[in-house]
């Protein structure tokens, strides 16, 4: 790493510092405002662990500057995309603004399945919420009022680096179960049934029904079905997050079958779902939650409360995403187009596998590299430390999270090579 660079970009992050740019002006503010507060006590809070490295790209002036921090599709051209179905839908006249609860249907119906015996028989209580952070967020504040059990969310090591935060904010305790096992690169099964286990009896249990976000790494099938088990005979009340529902393989309804599989047992499960990425709605905030029960007359009295959470938060959501949403899930056309335009996406991503793993090859980075191919979904778990990373971002200007996480589907076709000599600059030197 240069040493002649006095603060260099990531340490900016990592010490809450503003880009070299601002520190100057927002001295100069604050001698000019008064110099007390009732607030000068509060912490800062620290940068986000995602959202963070976004802010660093951003005040880099490198034109090889890559940022494969943030999970957001971007195309061969490094663009973000508008999809064809959204446009479409967005083009057209809104015929029937009854939007908000046809939205909580069809969404219900796209993650549990058409034809699923807790929807026909009126055991869900499903309401819009801000995308999968917002839908997370109302669930756990709905558990910490109104769960009987025990207010502890058991969260795989790693998780989404929101996880705990967002369930400690609403006054949960959270745990951690073994979720991935550095030296095989895969699901540690063993561990991860063992700490589930090892929990109290009813304790929520936080499940990403596909495309694992930081590790890309899923149970199989029957791995799925031996944590049903588990579930089952230690009562847990199931929660899952599913923020890539198609983006995983390309195909919906493969991507919704492990929640399909814990839902059709009957079992009371919650549901946080997104449409930020399988959309590209991303800053419209589209998603609902899913509370499912084991009778009518409780899911309606669920629904109630999930209401009043919502209104003493935020009072509703926005409407114009969930409208795109609803006339996209409501019209077989759009449907189509959607479908595939969700394979191109997928396709798109699996395919920078294939030339990163390539490239990696064809520059010779020490090293086995078959993960990259093997793991899941929007990103990969590169195995790079947090060193090499500061390397990469320090020296190759890429972005990425300090976990050696990067984002493929902000890769492209060219960059390839350039990052496969980054990885194989920082594996051998750091
Ligand atoms: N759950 C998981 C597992 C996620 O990865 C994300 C987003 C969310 C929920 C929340 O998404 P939403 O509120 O935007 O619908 N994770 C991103 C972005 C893509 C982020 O951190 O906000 C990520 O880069 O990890």
């Amino acid at each position: 790493m240069t040493s002649d660079i006095p603060i260099n970009r990531l340490a900016r992050v990592a010490l809450h510092l503003a880009p070299e740019s601002e520190t100057q002006s927002s001295i100069s503010g604050q001698q000019t405002r008064a110099m007390s507060s009732r607030f000068l006590d509060v912490p800062q809070a620290p940068p986000d662990a995602i959202l963070g490295i976004s802010e660093a790209f951003k005040a880099d002036t490198s034109p090889d500057k890559m940022n494969l921090g943030v999970g957001a599709y971007r195309t061969e051209e490094g663009k973000p995309l508008v999809l064809g179905a959204v446009r479409e839908a967005e083009r057209r006249e809104y015929l029937n603004m009854g939007g908000i609860p046809e939205f909580c249907k069809l969404a219900a119906a796209l993650a549990f399945g058409k034809g699923s015996a807790a929807l026909q028989e009126g055991r869900n209580a499903t309401i819009q919420c801000l995308s999968g952070t917002g839908s997370l967020r109302v669930g756990g504040e709905f558990l910490s009022s109104f769960y009987p059990g025990p207010k502890l969310v058991l969260i795989p090591t790693p998780s989404w680096a929101n996880h705990k935060a967002i369930f400690k904010r609403c006054g949960m305790q959270t745990q951690e179960y073994r979720y991935y096992k550095p030296e095989t690169r895969g699901l540690d099964y063993e561990g991860m049934l063992e700490d589930i286990r090892a929990a109290p009896d009813g304790a929520v249990l936080l499940l990403h029904a596909c495309a694992h976000n930081p590790t890309g790494v899923d149970p199989t099938p029957e791995q799925w079905q031996g944590i049903l088990e588990v579930t089952q005979s230690k009562k847990l009340l199931p929660f899952f997050d599913s923020a890539y529902q198609g983006f995983a393989s390309g195909d919906l309804d493969r991507d919704g079958a492990s929640l399909r599989m814990f839902a059709d047992t009957g079992m009371e499960m919650l549901l946080a779902q997104s449409f930020a990425k399988n959309m590209g709605l991303y800053g419209e905030r589209v998603g609902a939650l899913s509370v499912v029960v084991g009778d009518a007359a409780a899911a309606k009295k669920v629904e109630s409360q999930l209401k009043i959470t919502a209104r003493q938060m935020y009072s509703n959501p926005p409407r114009h995403g969930a409208s795109i949403a609803t006339r996209i899930l409501g019209d077989p056309a759009l449907m189509d187009q959607w479908k595939q335009e969700l394979k191109g996406m997928a396709d798109r991503i699996h395919t920078m596998r294939q030339g990163l793993y390539d490239a990696l090859q064809e520059v010779g980075a020490p090293g086995d590299w078959t993960h990259i191919l093997k793991q899941i979904g929007m990103f990969s778990f590169t195995g790079l430390t947090r060193p090499q990373v500061e390397n990469m971002t320090n020296k190759w200007h890429v972005y990425m999270t300090f976990d050696g996480r990067i984002s493929m589907a902000g890769l492209s076709s060219g960059k390839c090579k350039y990052l496969a000599e980054a990885i194989k600059d920082s594996v051998e030197n750091c």
